[in-house]
């Protein structure tokens, strides 16, 4: 499955590569690309690993609001 999720408070590359790592660390993640401008993340994941649920927790967690 390929998703886009929209996040908010992502400022600099130092956040791209907080939001990149806390997905790609997930198992049953496959790709991830963030973009800082677009406040975006494009997620490919294995949705019987993983919901997408999950991984917007995931991001939060890190630090970062979540839109959808
Ligand atoms: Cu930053």
């Amino acid at each position: 499955m390929e998703k886009t999720m929209k996040i908010e408070g992502m400022r600099c590359m130092g956040c791209a590569n907080a939001v990149s790592k806390a997905l790609s660390d997930v198992e049953g993640v496959v790709k991830v690309e963030v973009s800082v401008t677009e406040g975006k993340a494009f997620v490919a994941f294995d949705d019987k690993k993983v919901t997408w649920d999950i991984l917007k927790d995931k991001v939060i967690k890190a630090g970062y609001k979540v839109i959808s």
